[in-house]
């Protein structure tokens, strides 16, 4: 830490700290905005205020950023303390115990005998590798490394009769080494971000555009999928590894069984070392998801709560939950009442406190419905 007397900011920095003052009036759920001040700004040496600008770049240039921020190295969640330390509990609410176990279980959350719609139960944990800078500080031939480590290390999910399956790559090609046997064109890309497996088109979010972690699109970009399309792994999104175990109807308990058996054949394979905080659990490249980097959702269809004049958002939140649509994280709630319901808090949570808190929060709205 540079100890010595604050310096004046640069003009870059100056329409940065600017920016960010406007925010904290216009938008106050932007929380980059509301806990990077300029007094804790220019606390930081010249170094470490270039390295916090590059972490709040896509909060200062994406007024309706909820979170506003991403971690470019994993020492930032420490170096930074007094920013990512207020604003990751802030987003994460009240401390439970500040414990992060991945090995529960929710074989009593029978979620069908809620009596909701679900149509579809989706629960995927972020994970990044050592060896390997995060997604935000790669380059182009780092996220083609990753991807042919990861498509290796598959093999074992690929050579085992319980998963099966291939790998699907948007990679053009691997520089110098032979062609990239798994590259699918346009057409098998759409078709599977229609069909909610592969990610969508990260150059089109201007959340992770700004944040850097959409460079290079689409290098060092796939997706494994198992033969019955209950297990995906996406490689080189927002993490580099999305574990996601998905399921039609309503069993949580076998979704999140399947994920916990998929992550434990990943983590023994040699070579795969994830990596973790003392304090913050898996580090991920957002706040929103340290912890086990869990996300549990359902859909489900409830017309009651999304017909015109509702804070569909506002009640779920009541009840721990969030609402997006069903295109993915940013996609607007449709009047036809379809909807991925997940809870909020992630973080200083065991597995099983966010799945009860997904089960207890649909009970609630189970009983609006
Ligand atoms: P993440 O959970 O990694 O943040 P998104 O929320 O962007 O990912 O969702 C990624 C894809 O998964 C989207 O196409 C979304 O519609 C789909 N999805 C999310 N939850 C479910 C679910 N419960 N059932 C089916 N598809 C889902
Ligand atoms: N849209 C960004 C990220 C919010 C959390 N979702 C993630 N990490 N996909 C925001 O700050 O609103």
């Amino acid at each position: 830490m540079d100890i010595a007397r604050p310096l004046q900011p640069t003009a870059d920095e100056e329409r940065f700290l600017a920016k960010l003052a406007q925010l904290r009036v216009s938008h106050p759920d932007n929380l980059c905005a509301r806990y990077l001040t300029r007094d804790l700004f220019t606390s930081f040496g010249a170094a470490e205020r270039e390295r916090l600008h590059d972490c709040c770049r896509s909060g200062a240039e994406n007024p309706e950023s909820t979170v506003g921020c991403y971690i470019l190295r994993p020492e930032d969640l420490h170096d930074f303390d007094a920013f990512f330390g207020p604003l990751i509990r802030q987003h994460h609410g009240t401390l439970a115990a500040e414990q992060c176990i991945t090995d529960q279980n929710a074989d009593d959350m029978d979620l069908a005998a809620l009596g909701l719609p679900v149509m579809s139960t989706r629960v995927r944990v972020a994970r990044n590798l050592k060896g390997f800078r995060l997604p935000a500080s790669m380059d182009r031939g780092e996220r083609i490394r990753l991807e042919q480590s990861m498509v290796q290390a598959l093999r074992v999910l690929i050579d085992d009769p319980l998963y099966g399956g291939r790998v699907y790559s948007l990679t053009p090609e691997f520089g110098p080494d032979p062609a990239n046997p798994n590259l699918i064109d346009d057409r098998q890309y759409q078709a599977l971000v229609d069909a909610h497996i592969m990610f969508r088109n990260m150059d089109q979010d201007r959340f992770m555009k700004s944040g850097g972690l959409a460079a290079d699109w689409p290098y060092g970009r796939a997706c494994y999928v198992s033969a019955d399309r209950s297990v995906i792994v996406w490689i080189g999104e927002e993490d580099h590894l999305r574990i996601i175990s998905m399921r039609t109807g309503a069993e949580l308990f076998e979704a999140y069984d399947r994920l916990r058996q998929t992550l434990t054949a990943i983590e023994a394979i040699p070579g795969i070392d994830f990596v973790h905080d003392g304090a913050y659990g898996y580090v991920a490249s957002c706040p929103s998801n340290l912890g086990t980097g869990l996300r549990a959702s359902v859909r489900v269809t409830m017309p009651s709560l999304t017909k015109p004049g509702v804070d569909t958002k506002a009640i779920c939140r009541r009840f721990g939950l969030s609402a997006r649509g069903v295109g993915g994280e940013d996609a607007p709630i449709g009047a036809d009442g379809r909807m991925d319901l997940s809870p909020i808090r992630r973080l200083f949570l065991t597995d099983r406190d966010i799945l009860a808190t997904l089960f207890g929060g649909l009970g609630r709205l189970a009983a609006l419905a």
